[in-house]
């Protein structure tokens, strides 16, 4: 058998291609893990914003866990959007006996501002998914909704991390500060010790899937093996390379270009 490392996510699409399944896919192969995807929602969208979803039956998606969990090598997995409870369920009830690194990217709203998850989702997935996770990867936005909290100060993103790790039971969370003036610094917390990662903030509109790409690149590098706080610092560099060299495409919000992080390794042409 091949010793090659496998990473799994389970979210929506993207047909435009730079957020979702298929911005995880790319991050994953970029990051030389083999990926595999299940579906939960077929979202009609590009970098404009969303103009209509169609939501797969719970019972679906668990028959794509199966066929693929059953059969392949699935080192690390990815959660995205999970739009409604129903599936957040069936999913954690799949994941909990595999016992596999997960990341949960709780997400709410896509970068254009449409919301992605039914509200009623939220008490979901504090219960079912957050126990299971190695680590979340809220924005603010979604620390906020997680933990019920208005984040303004500094002080305030320390108490939700601790939040979300003691009273939901993550082993970890990183707080991405994307949403915050100046420098993009995010916290990482482990239940033991705070650390920053941070980066310049690059002048551009163009960063559409960037939460999903960040959460696909620490999904990766658990499916190699790397602690988690190595993956939160590898992560943070490729998000940071794609959306320094983000790709002008698109007549919205352009996608961050996923292989800028390699291209920056071999000192190559970004595109
Ligand atoms: O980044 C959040 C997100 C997750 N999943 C899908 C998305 C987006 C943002 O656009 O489209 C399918």
């Amino acid at each position: 058998m091949c010793s090659v490392k496998g990473a799994l996510t389970i979210a929506g699409t993207d047909p435009s291609g730079g957020a979702g399944i298929q911005a995880d896919l790319k991050t994953f192969q970029e990051l030389d893990v083999y990926g595999m995807s299940v579906i939960t929602s077929v979202v009609a969208q590009n970098t404009l914003g969303v103009t209509g979803v169609r939501h797969l039956e719970a019972s679906f998606i668990k028959k794509q866990l199966q066929s693929v969990t059953s059969d392949m090598p699935v080192h690390a997995v990815k959660t995205g959007m999970i739009a409604n409870a129903e599936m957040i369920k069936a999913i954690a009830d799949h994941l909990r006996p595999l016992s596999l690194p997960l990341c949960v990217d709780p997400v709410m709203i896509a970068q254009s501002g449409d919301a992605l998850v039914d509200r009623k989702a939220l008490q979901t997935m504090l219960d079912e998914l957050l126990p299971l996770a190695t680590i979340v990867t809220p924005n603010i936005p979604e620390a906020e909704a997680l933990t019920g909290q208005h984040l303004e100060s500094e002080e305030d993103r320390y108490k939700a991390a601790k939040s979300i790790v003691h009273d939901f039971g993550s082993s970890s969370v990183v707080v991405k500060g994307g949403h915050l003036d100046g420098e993009a610094t995010d916290l990482f917390y482990d239940g033991e010790t705070f650390e920053t990662f941070s980066s310049p903030r690059f002048d551009t509109l163009h960063t559409h899937g960037t939460g999903c790409t960040y959460a696909a690149a620490i999904t990766a590098e658990l499916a190699k093996g790397k602690s988690v706080r190595e993956a939160v610092n590898i992560a943070k560099e490729f998000i940071s390379a794609a959306i320094e060299h983000t790709l002008e495409i698109g007549h919205g919000q352009g996608p961050t270009n996923h292989w800028a992080y390699k291209k920056n390794q071999r000192k190559g042409e970004y595109v």
